[in-house]
């Protein structure tokens, strides 16, 4: 029997039909944060969920991996599907090896399944701290998740909003894997880039050599864009300066990915090829473009494959 959903009042589909980029990505890029939703008729959504998204399949994605020229994928599970990790497992097995994921786990799992996800391709878990996406998580849960995933050298994904950074300073600090921050820790973008709460970010980096981030979100982030639609080639403007600073204080630890399908976003849905031209924004030459789209998260997801 299938599962029929009602997708949330207002929710903005992916844009049909992106535009081919005019920034041509180095060869062996990597969509670095991406998820996969459903089809929920095959993957039904967690009843613990706080949106129902529109599907979007493993086909899609792919389709648009090669659309925009990138080679691989991070699929990260988002929450709409909480802990049940299959559409993200049956999208990595499909991939052919071109797609890695993160997933998210409850304290209980055990090793076996552990070992399962590992096999298929998951490299880390995602911790998220987003209040409008997921009720609070005791921390003693996430203890116990990083103590099972240490002997798989699997990293930790963080989501959190700037403004809880302070308290979440201590855990975050303590996590004893390599870090990666989403979005760059969700600045307010009306707010200094050389300064004030952003600095507490640049510090949680410069301070913890095992932290990254992803300069990925600008549509999320940005309050007065140039939205990246209508063949606007230089986007989000705003949130360049957040962006680059991250580019050229941690060239070896930043990544970035597409967000594709974009999940909760309200006033526009970005054009992805337009997109991948705001990343010639933030990565101005060659070298940071080789090491923002391919050494860096080759160096964590693929990291048999990399011999630099
Ligand atoms: C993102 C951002 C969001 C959603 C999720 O897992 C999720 O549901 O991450 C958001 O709503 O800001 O990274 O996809």
């Amino acid at each position: 029997m299938s599962t029929k959903f009602q997708v949330t009042p207002g929710w903005l589909p992916f844009y049909p039909n992106p535009s081919k980029p005019a920034f041509q990505l180095p060869e062996g890029a990597v969509d670095a944060h991406c998820h996969v939703f459903g089809p929920g008729s095959v993957f039904p959504y967690a009843p613990e969920r706080k949106y129902t998204p529109c599907d979007a399949g493993k086909e899609e994605l792919f389709a648009l991996r090669d659309h925009l020229g990138f080679s691989r994928n991070v699929i990260v599970q988002a929450t709409c599907h909480g802990h049940d990790n299959r559409a993200l497992v049956d999208a990595l097995l499909a991939s052919e090896g071109r797609a890695r994921g993160v997933a998210s786990v409850s304290a209980d799992i055990t090793a076996e399944e552990l070992a399962e996800l590992d096999r298929a391709g998951v490299r880390g878990v995602r911790f998220n701290f987003v209040k409008r996406l997921v009720d609070d998580t005791p921390k003693e849960h996430f203890l116990q998740i990083v103590e099972k995933i240490k002997p798989l050298g699997w990293h930790i994904v963080v989501y959190f909003e700037a403004p809880d950074l302070p308290e979440l300073w201590p855990f975050l600090t303590s996590l004893p894997t390599t870090v990666v921050v989403d979005h760059m820790g969700r600045p307010d973008v009306t707010q200094p880039a050389d300064g004030g709460e952003f600095d507490l970010f640049a510090r949680l980096l410069r301070e913890h050599p095992n932290f990254w981030t992803k300069l990925s979100c600008p549509e999320r982030l940005s309050k007065t864009g140039p939205a990246a639609l209508d063949g606007e080639r230089r986007p989000y403007r705003d949130v360049v300066p957040f962006a680059r600073r991250m580019m050229k204080e941690f060239p070896d630890r930043v990544l970035f990915g597409t967000d594709w399908p974009h999940p909760n976003l309200k006033d526009h849905m970005p054009d992805d090829g337009l997109l991948v031209d705001y990343v010639a924004q933030v990565a101005v030459t060659p070298q940071e473009q080789q090491a923002l789209l391919v050494d860096n998260p080759m160096r964590l997801y693929w990291p048999e494959q990399y011999n630099k």
